[in-house]
């Protein structure tokens, strides 16, 4: 068999960081007798502790790099740690079958820029105009933090995958409802879906973001609790203020998640009871930001106890520390059209559930 390949250049890349990500020491060579090719390295970075690695590959000895290599395993993509003794295999065979050249060149790229899971969208950090005077003030700016958010509502699908997890792993979790697997999981409660938000984070091996204690360490997994929370950790519920700015789409002022019309249509969105049920999870247009039926389908449970808003500029709030009601958004399939409104407001009793509540989960930036 020929030689694939040479030898490998090393390169770095990165951006926004205090300190840049830096890749040295790459070293490829194919592997006897087969087309599997080890690309080793080094990255080093003293203020990241996860970092995204890719790998590019030129057929031209570097002049670019631009052959179509996809079948990557190893220390590659999200949540590599820096250090030494970095390994990625790229299997050839499977990305460039029959082709041989001794100008094949490998490059290694680092960035400390966290990237959301692909089912997730990174909502930008920045200040917002929350509240709409046609609907509730009083109308204040909010600043908000960078967050990551669903794409959709959670289907009962992940909502069964993770239930089935926490279930093995000392959670008490609701079956809820649903219209299918692909629809949103509806009669979940607000202590179900906060669990259920724990679960699927130490499933994933992530920090919990709710707990019984003060000093959170002991997680919230059983029992209808008021927890406390790690807001820099994983997967929990938006914030009355995030679900809103993400709910705008970037758009200000605007009465619904679209941006070109003040009207509402049986094209945007599943709600008033027009089909008797709920529709399967992004079934109607994206707003600005990706996101998928932030208006109807089902409401969302949010973090906050409903309390009426300031009247000034806040950061980042999170709702008063106690209260009787929990808030949700969006309206849903079984709404009229002013709940869908991205301004309205909703707040059952946290132990309230039916068939036209489901929930959304967000993840702070940083998570490996
Ligand atoms: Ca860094
Ligand atoms: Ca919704």
């Amino acid at each position: 068999m020929k030689a694939l390949l040479l030898t490998a250049s090393l390169v770095l890349v990165s951006r926004l960081s205090a300190a840049d990500p830096v890749v040295s020491d790459v070293r490829a060579a194919q592997r006897p007798g087969t087309r599997l090719v080890d690309i080793d390295f080094v990255v080093a970075d003293p203020d990241s502790p996860n970092l995204q690695i890719a790998v590019e590959v030129s057929d031209n000895a570097g002049a670019s790099y631009t052959v179509p290599a996809v079948s990557f395993t190893g220390d590659v993509g999200h949540g590599i740690k820096p250090g030494p003794g970095k390994r990625i295999t790229w299997d050839a065979k499977k990305d460039w079958p029959n082709q041989y050249s001794s100008k094949v060149r490998f490059r290694v790229l680092a960035s400390d820029v966290w990237l959301p899971p692909k089912s997730m969208v990174l909502i930008p950090a920045g200040v917002f105009t929350m509240g709409d005077a046609r609907v509730v003030g009083p109308v204040h700016p909010v600043e908000v933090s960078a967050f990551a958010i669903d794409r959709t509502e959670v289907t009962a699908a992940l909502w069964n995958e993770v239930r089935t997890w926490g279930l093995a792993h000392g959670y008490d979790l609701t079956s809820g409802g649903s219209w299918g697997s692909d629809h949103p999981i509806h009669s979940v409660n607000w202590f179900d879906v906060v669990k259920w938000c724990n679960a699927r984070s130490e499933r994933e091996g992530l920090v919990p973001a709710y707990y019984l204690d003060e000093a959170k360490t002991q997680v919230y997994r059983t029992g209808d609790k008021v927890p406390f929370v790690n807001w820099n950790a994983g997967y929990r519920l938006p914030t009355e203020a995030e679900w809103e700015k993400a709910a705008r789409g970037g758009v200000e002022g605007k009465l619904y998640p679209w941006a070109d019309s003040e009207e509402i249509s049986d094209e945007r969105l599943n709600y008033n009871q027009k089909l008797g049920r709920t529709t399967p999870v992004g079934s109607y247009p994206a707003n600005g930001y990706g996101l998928r039926d932030m208006a109807g389908n089902v409401w969302e449970w949010c973090w906050d106890w409903r309390a009426d808003y300031p009247g000034n500029q806040v950061s980042d709030p999170r709702g008063p520390a106690s209260g009787s009601e929990r808030i949700t958004r969006g309206g849903s399939w079984y709404d009229r059209v002013d709940a869908c409104r991205v301004a309205d407001r909703s707040a059952p009793a946290p132990n309230f559930l039916w068939i036209n509540i489901g929930f959304r989960t967000v993840l702070p930036p940083g998570q490996p």
